[in-house]
């Protein structure tokens, strides 16, 4: 062999070998490219690709490209895709002690909640979640929740009554709109803001950012600060991807996803904020709650739907967090 055959088949080499070696994550969210839970996403893709130089990568599948919320959930389990940013609520079938956080009232404030999920409580979460084809990565902030419609506003759950409100896919969210007299409907996220547009839902429920993000106040214009959850979002992997990589990887990507979510937590409120201001100038109309009215029906909900034991000391621990 000559030296230049030597040369190319050495360059081929060490292509083969550095492509072996090069690995990139698809990560799917739901919402689009300026929404905080995807800008920490993109954050996490550049802290992992220059940490790994270029070894491990991560695109960031926004906008619903790979579907809707609960399909992301299977591809992953299923290893078909590799991760996904979720809501906790639509694994609540999956995994039940997702429950606990998804219950309506159960957090006090954004800091409880921070306490609870980054504390020993999330962790217990979090390898309920690994025993289900996932490791969790990350928890984010998603704000609270609130009721929205096209119809009237709400100030007492007796407002509700009769309304076709949409649910994320979840009993947790069932039962509780029930619980409040409305007619809930489960759809997949993407598919709230024709229903709304086309009458088949009256109202939805979601925080100020995902409610101004997805232009569903252009059709539901009454908001209706009731914040009746606060379930946090979860950076999802599949366990069968987890498993494929180095250890170095993997610490990679937990340093990554750590990293991410101070992002979300940074980002969080003043696009929140930005959102409750857009609100104004839209003509959406923001009713004043009768939270005490609202605790009243939904706070008997927690013990009903936290109905193991396991869940239960789960719930205990979690309203004892200080
Ligand atoms: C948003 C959440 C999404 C999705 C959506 C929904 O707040 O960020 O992941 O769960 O709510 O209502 O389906």
């Amino acid at each position: 062999m000559n030296g230049r055959a030597l040369a190319v088949g050495l360059m081929a080499a060490w292509l083969v070998v550095s492509g072996a070696a090069a690995r990139e994550l698809r990560v799917a969210d739901t919402h689009p490219a300026d929404y905080p839970t995807v800008q920490a996403l993109q954050h996490m893709a550049r802290l992992v690709g220059e940490r790994s130089r270029g070894t491990l990568t991560i695109k960031v599948l926004h906008s619903q490209v790979m579907g809707d919320e609960y399909e992301t959930i299977q591809h992953v389990r299923a290893g078909a895709l590799d991760m996904a940013r979720v809501n906790l609520t639509p694994l609540n079938s999956l995994v039940p002690e997702t429950i606990v956080p998804s219950l309506p009232y159960v957090f006090r404030s954004a800091e409880h909640l921070h306490r609870v999920m980054d504390g020993p409580i999330g962790a217990e979460i979090s390898k309920a979640i690994e025993r289900h084809g996932f490791v969790a990565l990350a928890y984010y902030d998603a704000g609270a929740r609130s009721f929205y419609n096209s119809r009237h506003p709400i100030t007492t759950p007796a407002d509700l009554k009769g309304l076709r409100i949409r649910v994320q896919q979840s009993p947790v969210a069932e039962a509780m709109v029930r619980a409040l007299g409305a007619d809930a409907q489960p759809l997949p996220y993407g598919q709230v803001g024709i229903g709304l547009d086309a009458g088949v839902i009256d109202g939805a429920e979601n925080n100020w950012t995902a409610y101004h993000a997805s232009g569903h106040c252009r059709s539901a214009r009454y908001y209706s600060p009731t914040e009746h959850t606060m379930a946090p979002e979860v950076l999802l992997i599949s366990r069968k991807v987890w498993d494929e990589l180095s250890a170095a990887e993997q610490v990679l990507l937990r340093q990554g996803a750590h990293h991410s979510v101070t992002t979300l937590r940074t980002l969080w409120p003043a696009h929140e904020r930005a959102a409750r201001d857009a609100m104004a100038g839209m003509g959406v109309q923001t009713s004043t709650v009768d939270h005490a009215a609202f605790a009243k029906v939904l706070r008997p909900v927690q013990d009903r739907l936290a109905n193991t034991a396991v869940l239960k000391d789960l719930l205990r621990r979690t309203r004892a967090t200080e």
